[in-house]
């Protein structure tokens, strides 16, 4: 079966915890506080396939962002969220961005930007803006609502159909050799110099 790590990232109160309990649960708390577990395993099933998600969630870090180094190791997904009620928080998808891009340079990844709380009132122009960001950046884009629970299958399905395309075992063993062999040469290399 095919492994995912896929890591909820975006401002504090956009509702990552919420798009989480409402994959695992089918459930909406007005308030939801993260704290515990911060990882989840489950399994997403797609026409051909099944797709083992292991999602990380954030536990307040991400109001400094500055999450911990261990959650862009190895990461293949990200859900960038930002909240369509809250301008500043799709202002803070360029940051979060930058972050993905600094912490990630040798995983391969993708982005999926996430507009979330699509259900509050006059948020059309925000779901708008942010569907420009995503084309900008190249990003896939997806609407939820977490007290709805639109698009939230839709979400994870787009994290499990693109998981596919960048984890497949066989997918190209010689890049996977020589990009190994780049990782233990740098390391050496500096210190030979040093
Ligand atoms: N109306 C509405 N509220 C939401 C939605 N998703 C989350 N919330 C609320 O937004 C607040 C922050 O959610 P939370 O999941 O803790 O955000 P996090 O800090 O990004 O993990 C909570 O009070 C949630 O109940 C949504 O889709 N619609
Ligand atoms: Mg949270």
């Amino acid at each position: 079966m095919i492994k995912s790590k896929v890591v909820m990232v975006g401002s504090i109160s956009t509702g990552k915890s919420a798009l989480v309990n409402r994959l695992l649960h089918n459930e909406f708390k007005e308030s939801v506080s993260t704290t515990g577990a911060l990882y989840f395993k489950k399994s997403i099933s797609l026409d051909n396939s099944d797709v083992m998600v292991n999602i990380w969630d954030t536990a307040g870090q991400e109001r400094f962002k500055s999450i911990s180094k261990m959650y862009y190791r190895n990461a293949n997904i990200f859900i960038l969220v930002f909240d369509a009620t809250r301008p500043e928080t799709l202002r803070d998808v360029r940051d979060w961005t930058a972050l993905i891009r600094e912490n990630c340079i040798e995983e391969r990844y993708d982005i999926i930007l996430t507009c979330n709380k699509c259900d509050c009132e006059g948020t059309e122009q925000l779901i708008n803006e942010g569907e420009r960001m995503a084309e900008e950046f190249g990003f896939d884009y997806q609407r939820t609502s977490c007290k709805t629970g639109d698009g939230i299958t839709e979400l994870f399905e787009k994290a499990a159909r693109k998981s596919i395309k960048l984890v497949q075992p066989s997918n190209d063993p010689v890049k996977y050799i020589e990009a190994k062999k780049v990782d233990v040469a740098q390391p050496a290399s500096k210190k030979g110099c040093c």
